[in-house]
């Protein structure tokens, strides 16, 4: 069987064009007879280490499974296979009216499959929701070679556990994904986006707290971003500017509304930023005029990924937070490491989700001594999460029990051992060594 694969290099398998679920299961099959540690890999965009292998598995990458199954123009449900990448269902679905329910900076290269197996969520889950609230069905391939066709396409069907959601954020570590069915919303016709200033994180809250009154049902987005996010934005992003340039500015929150009616959505914003001007929530605030001035918005916030990798090292925690205490733990952190390290925040404030990064000129064990476990420890005692979106791979598997309690990790591992005997699905990879091994 694997003579047939297209073998670019041990122990790399790239599925052949026109593969299917069969291909995945005698890959599986053959690796689990012989115990080969296995790798499923999407994008390569995922942020904790869970694509890449350790040691020696066998990589199976899903990007020639890359076929729209069918879609329903009535209720949107899309079905594909689990390579598409996100940003080809997105184009795929404009033609229809439609949109996926995620969008995360990374849709050129990820795919729905690596999307479903990390539980992404994104610039859009307050308004749409997780996967686990999107994604109506799922095949998958076992350890053992079977196939596990989950792959409905009902909105409601409570006929036993609903095992899809065992797989969806399971990081490959209990079965292959392959093809995904998913509830797409309809594309509205407007939507408007407002770049705010603050100048306290206290008024970022508030303002979120007046976005979810004055903008209801219509708000899609709400991201926020420091000052020195968007220090390092101007610094290292081409063609990038602040359209809010005054100093005394320490905050800025992106907010995005999603309706039908073009002409009151507009109204509605720009009320409600003359609103926050009046009761001093924001400092300054534009209301973009056109797709233009959306998208240059949107690519400050989009960029700040990339924006760090160009600055040097970064050392990347993705929280989950009350939303009260989000920017205390930037300040400890500033105050721990002073001038050694830039401290930079930003996030899906909407979510509850800091992304806290911190970017030097090169790794150096000294600042990761001050930030770890510091920051976990903080986290824990806070009762927040020590990955909010992007998973725990290999560099967070250890970490797990700073979120998670023994019983529940062990369950975890009764789960793994039933699922993946002979640990072959991404090993070393979501749950600590000591109990990933048979
Ligand atoms: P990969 O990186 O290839 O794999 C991720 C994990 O899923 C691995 O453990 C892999 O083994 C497993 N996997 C992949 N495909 C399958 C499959 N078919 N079956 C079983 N397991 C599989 N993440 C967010 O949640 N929100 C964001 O806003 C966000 N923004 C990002 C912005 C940038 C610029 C970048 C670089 C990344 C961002 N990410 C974000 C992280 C990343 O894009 C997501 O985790 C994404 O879902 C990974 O998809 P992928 O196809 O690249 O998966
Ligand atoms: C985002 C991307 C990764 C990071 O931009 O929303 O999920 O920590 C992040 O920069
Ligand atoms: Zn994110």
């Amino acid at each position: 069987m694997l003579n047939r694969m297209k073998m670019l290099s041990w122990p790399q398998i790239w599925i052949g064009c026109g593969s299917t679920k069969v291909q995945v299961s005698q890959i599986l099959k053959y690796c689990n007879s012989r115990c080969l540690g296995v790798v499923p890999q999407g994008g390569n965009t995922g942020l904790v280490g869970g694509s890449v292998p350790v040691f020696d598995e066998v990589i199976v990458n899903l990007g020639s499974m890359n076929k729209v199954i069918s879609f329903d123009e009535v209720s949107g449900i899309l079905v594909s296979e689990a390579g598409c990448i996100l940003e080809s269902l997105v184009n795929f679905l404009d033609n229809k009216g439609f949109i996926m329910p995620l969008d995360l900076g990374a849709k050129g290269s990820c795919q729905i499959g690596g999307n479903v197996s990390t539980n992404a969520g994104g610039l859009r889950l307050l308004r749409y929701g997780s996967l686990h609230a999107n994604v109506l069905g799922l095949e998958a391939v076992l350890a053992n070679g079977d196939v596990l066709d989950m792959l409905g396409t009902l909105r409601k069907d409570n006929t036993g556990y609903d095992l899809k959601h065992l797989f969806i954020g399971s990081e490959g570590s209990l079965g292959i994904v392959t093809k995904v069915s998913i509830l797409t919303p309809p594309k509205l016709s407007s939507v408007n986006v407002a770049f705010l200033a603050c100048t306290d994180y206290l008024s970022c809250q508030k303002l979120f707290l007046e976005a979810r009154r004055k903008l209801g049902e219509v708000l899609s987005a709400f991201e926020f971003l420091d000052e020195q996010a968007m220090d390092l934005a101007l610094n290292h992003l081409e063609g990038v500017r602040n359209p809010l340039p005054t100093a005394l500015h320490k905050f800025y929150v992106l907010i995005e509304t999603t309706g039908s009616d073009e002409q009151s959505d507009k109204e509605k914003l720009e009320a409600f930023l003359v609103h926050s001007l009046e009761g001093g929530l924001i400092s300054d605030g534009v209301v973009a005029q056109d797709i233009q001035q959306a998208s240059s918005v949107w690519n400050i916030r989009e960029g700040l990924p990339e924006a760090l990798m160009k600055a040097g090292a970064v050392y990347k925690y993705d929280l989950s937070i009350p939303v009260e205490k989000i920017y205390d733990i930037v300040e400890e952190m500033r105050n721990k490491l002073g001038h050694s390290a830039r401290v930079v925040a930003y996030g899906h404030l909407g979510d509850g989700n800091l992304h806290l990064n911190i970017s030097c000129p090169q790794y150096d064990d000294a600042v990761l001594a001050q930030i770890e476990p510091f920051v976990y420890e903080w986290t824990s005692k806070n009762r927040g999460s020590i990955s909010a979106e992007h998973g725990l791979g290999l560099m967070k598997a250890e970490k797990i029990f700073y979120s998670k309690s023994p019983a529940a990790v062990q369950l975890m591992a009764s789960v793994k051992n039933l699922l993946d005997p002979n640990h072959i699905l991404n090993p070393y990879k979501v749950l600590p060594q000591s109990l990933s091994f048979p």
